[in-house]
């Protein structure tokens, strides 16, 4: 299946106001389009980290569509936003979002996972145009982008840094070193997005280590904090409103913790059990898709 990426020239917060009900739709039609890049990377490998991907596609379209400042075909432009992923394993998710954003061909995705591809299955900066960082060992981005955040003020840059992380993450002491560094430095131009999936490799989240009451938790922390739908593009637009008015070179750093729903849009595989790494059969990928389009269209006309 061909699907053509948004046309992607000047982007970003500060690049136009368009009406609101625009943005959502452009939010939500590249999450759409990101969800079926997502499926068809999965199936080059017949497995894969295919829930994250759809779970996450509004998280990774609202900041890619409508806030992040980059040049698609200058991906280390200095004047860039910067956006690290510190879930490596969710490469296939942010792939789909580097293809909506021009930064990557989309026919390249064909390539995920294969050798001698610049998409490997998990994040690698050195390999991919548009991934900042290497983030397979978790736990390290968000202290990466207090480093990087801390350095673009002394460049005295208008640049933001945007970290992607997941509700594991916030199982490891080092995402909680690097929020107190941020609130210390007091770095309004870093926002992080974690995807409160409820889930990870070993089950539930809850199970594994409980993080509840995660927004008292980096409120405490000093940061500024919002919980929303990750799967509401509306909401997403209005949390990342609130931090872009306030963004600046200092203040308090933003977090928006973000509900999600592992493989969002296809039901077949939000129903799965083993929703981790998930092995899908051959003949189930078009099942997934007609599934995807099908509620796409349902909605449209909603
Ligand atoms: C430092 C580190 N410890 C353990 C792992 C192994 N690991 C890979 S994915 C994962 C689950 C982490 O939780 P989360 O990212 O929330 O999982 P998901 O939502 O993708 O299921 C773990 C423990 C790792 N990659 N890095
Ligand atoms: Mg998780």
């Amino acid at each position: 299946m061909t699907l053509t990426p948004t046309p992607t020239t000047t982007r970003g917060h500060d690049a136009g106001q368009p009406d609101f009900r625009d943005r959502v739709n452009t939010v939500e039609a590249s999450a759409y389009r990101a969800r079926h890049h997502a499926l068809n990377m999965g199936e080059v490998q017949g497995q894969g980290y295919v829930g994250q991907a759809l779970g996450s596609a509004d998280m990774f379209a609202a900041v890619y569509t409508d806030q992040l400042r980059y040049r698609p075909e200058d991906p280390h432009w200095n004047g860039r936003d910067r956006f690290l992923l510190s879930t490596g394993h969710y490469a296939i998710g942010h792939y789909a979002a580097l293809a909506e954003a021009g930064i990557i061909p989309v026919d390249e995705l064909d390539t995920y996972g294969s050798d001698e591809s610049r998409l490997p299955m998990s994040g690698m900066a050195s390999y991919t145009p548009g991934m900042e960082i290497s983030g397979g060992s978790l736990g390290h981005g968000l202290g990466v982008a207090v480093g990087m955040a801390l350095g673009l003020r002394f460049q005295q840059s208008p640049s933001r840094v945007f970290n992607f992380l997941s509700d594991g993450e916030l199982d490891e002491g080092s995402t909680w070193e690097a929020a107190m560094g941020a609130h210390h430095h007091q770095l309004g131009n870093l926002t992080a997005l974690v995807d409160m999936n409820a889930l990870q490799a070993d089950g539930a989240t809850k199970t594994v280590l409980g993080i509840e009451p995660a927004a008292d938790k980096w409120a405490s922390f000093g940061w500024h904090t919002q919980r929303v739908n990750g799967n509401d593009a509306a909401a997403l637009l209005s949390a990342l409103d609130t931090i872009a008015r306030e963004a600046g070179p200092t203040g308090r750093p933003s977090v928006i913790l973000c509900d999600t729903k592992v493989g969002k849009g296809v039901p077949l595989l939000e129903e799965r059990e083993k929703a981790h790494f998930m092995r899908i059969e051959e003949h189930e990928w078009q099942i997934c898709r007609d599934q995807l389009t099908e509620g796409h269209t349902k909605g449209s006309q909603a």
